[in-house]
């Protein structure tokens, strides 16, 4: 749904955001589940909800950050059952098995792949889509992820340069969750705050928290208004923190675990819980049946993937794929 076109009232969009987190945490510890080698999102779903759930409009050409990008497919309405087939490579699948699901797009959603396994493309080619956005007589905008280490790339600074110079309907998120891997960005990025660099390149740029779903939602809201006004890119760090390992079996000794323990009481699904019920009047009850309801229904569509046949020789052959 969307935040801008939504007929429904602020306590709607309020609820629609703890119902958008609750069923990516939910589709992430089942991915994990699933894939020892997959890099979960778990704890940075107000990043996920607040940047592409609540603030984007059908038509909006999203370029998610690898990590949380099958939840991005999810609020773009792909199944949760065809997720699940591409977690697990299994026939019928997206890919039929061929690669990485979350490098897959999906582009019924107008979701873009992660074109390579370089970090940094997807950053000029969201400056890319937005020229040719700002050549159509639409307001769709370009939403394009990234995060804190990718911004040590050239691409960052080529692609947000691109995007002021020609001012461009282009909103970038950094989901700045404080680890490349095992390297924290002080150690590797030359600048006191990646919004600090943005603002270089002359467009507005601030630093949210980004396991406060409303901080993120404002931002990012009001950047894609400013896209949709055609006046230039926006670019929004969310300061958050990765709270797996870079991906399900990296047990991360290199971690701080006092550091982790105070992220993980800064749980954001359990924040706006205590928003719903403070501001929004809403049982701990209800919100309880709705999230049990909820990852319910994720488990499901999990556990019936599993039982889907796996890829065979015919599909994964790659006879004719060019030609089609
Ligand atoms: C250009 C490039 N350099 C290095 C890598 C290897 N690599 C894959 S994921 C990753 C960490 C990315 O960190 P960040 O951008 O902060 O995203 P996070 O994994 O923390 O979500 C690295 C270094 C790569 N894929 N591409």
């Amino acid at each position: 749904m969307s935040l801008e076109t939504s007929p429904g009232t602020a306590r709607d969009v309020a609820l629609s955001g703890y119902e958008l987190m609750v069923t990516a945490r939910q589709i992430e510890l089942e991915c994990v589940r699933l894939s020892g080698h997959w890099y979960a999102a778990i704890g940075e779903e107000a990043v996920l909800a607040g940047a592409y759930g609540l603030s984007s409009q059908h038509g909006d050409v999203l370029f998610p950050h690898y990590r949380g990008a099958m939840v991005v497919h999810y609020l773009r309405g792909r199944s949760l059952e065809d997720l699940f087939l591409s977690v697990l490579a299994r026939k019928g699948s997206s890919s039929q098995g061929r690669h990485i699901a979350p490098l897959d797009g999906w582009l019924q959603g107008d979701v873009m792949p992660w074109t390579s396994y370089m970090l940094g493309p997807n950053i000029p080619f969201g400056s890319g889509a937005a020229l040719a956005l700002s050549r159509s007589t639409t307001d769709r905008v370009a939403i394009v992820g990234l995060g804190d280490g990718t911004a040590g790339t050239g691409d960052f600074h080529e692609g947000l340069n691109m995007a002021s110079a020609l001012n461009l309907p282009v909103v970038f998120v950094c989901h700045n969750n404080q680890f490349s891997i095992s390297t924290r960005p002080q150690e590797v990025l030359a600048t006191e705050s990646i919004a600090s660099w943005a603002r270089g390149y002359q467009m507005p740029s601030v630093t949210v928290d980004g396991n406060d779903l409303k901080q993120v939602q404002a931002a990012v809201g009001e950047a894609v208004r400013r896209a949709r006004r055609r006046e230039g890119p926006s670019f929004v760090e969310c300061l958050t923190f990765r709270r797996t390992g870079h991906f399900a079996s990296d047990h991360a000794p290199y971690r701080d675990s006092a550091e982790l323990a105070m992220w993980e009481k800064r749980d954001p699904i359990e924040s706006w819980e205590r928003e719903l019920v403070n501001q929004w009047n809403m049982s701990r009850s209800d919100l309880k049946e709705i999230r049990t309801r909820l990852e319910e229904v994720v488990k499901q569509a999990a556990a019936t993937a599993e039982t889907a046949p796996h890829a065979d020789e015919e599909d994964l052959s790659l006879e004719g794929v060019y030609d089609r």
